[in-house]
């Protein structure tokens, strides 16, 4: 198999009251595994089962949309575990917090227009924060493409993203999207996502 689902670097029930257990079970042992699994049942027997994610998605647009559904969705969920924690939340500080006040104004902005950007993505997908050439943008994706796909309308690398199919949160929020944003922030592992900056500023 080219490609394993990572565990979990806490507990199911570990960023309760925010997100809970049943949801994070399903997301991740049956959405997550379900995208590595299909992943590499589209790539079996190809060059692929040797590129790492980032690469797969670089040049998305040479595979078939099992590949870019799924690769997508793998790296997708593989980042999005890694930038949440327990306990976390807050703001960051150091470089990124000074380059969040250089291309947002203040973080209280970045976190209106990214939440607005999750808030308003129609259907499913995700928002994203990148850096790009030395700047950070805020977007967002529909589906499971993201800013790393060259298909993609909205490019860079991402330091920070979110979720926001239903599966995600529609157990414990069902239809209200704005209010699983609000509890997540709760949740960011700003730590997490400055090492993500530092390393697309190399
Ligand atoms: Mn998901």
């Amino acid at each position: 198999m080219a490609f394993q689902l990572p565990s979990l670097p806490y507990a199911f029930n570990a960023l309760e009251p925010h997100v809970d257990a049943r949801t994070m079970e399903i997301h991740h042992g049956k959405h997550h595994q379900a995208y590595v699994t299909n992943l590499n049942n589209a790539i079996a027997g190809t060059d692929a089962e040797k590129l790492s994610p980032e690469e797969i998605c670089k040049n998305i647009s040479k595979y078939p949309a099992a590949v870019r559904n799924n690769g997508g969705g793998h790296y997708n969920h593989s980042l999005f575990w890694s930038i949440m924690a327990p306990g976390k939340g807050g703001a960051p500080s150091g470089a990124l917090a000074e380059a969040i006040n250089a291309a947002f104004g203040s973080f209280d902005n970045f976190k209106t227009q990214f939440s607005n950007a999750g808030a308003t993505r129609f259907g499913s997908g995700w928002a994203w924060l990148v850096s790009a050439e030395g700047k950070l943008h805020i977007g967002s994706t529909p589906n499971q493409d993201n800013p790393l796909m060259d298909v993609s309308d909205f490019k860079g690398s991402p330091l920070l993203g979110l979720d926001v199919w239903e599966h995600a949160y529609y157990l414990h929020y069902q239809n209200r999207r704005p209010d699983y944003i609000a509890a997540w922030w709760n949740l960011v592992n700003w730590d997490a996502v400055a090492e993500r900056y530092s390393e697309a500023a190399k």
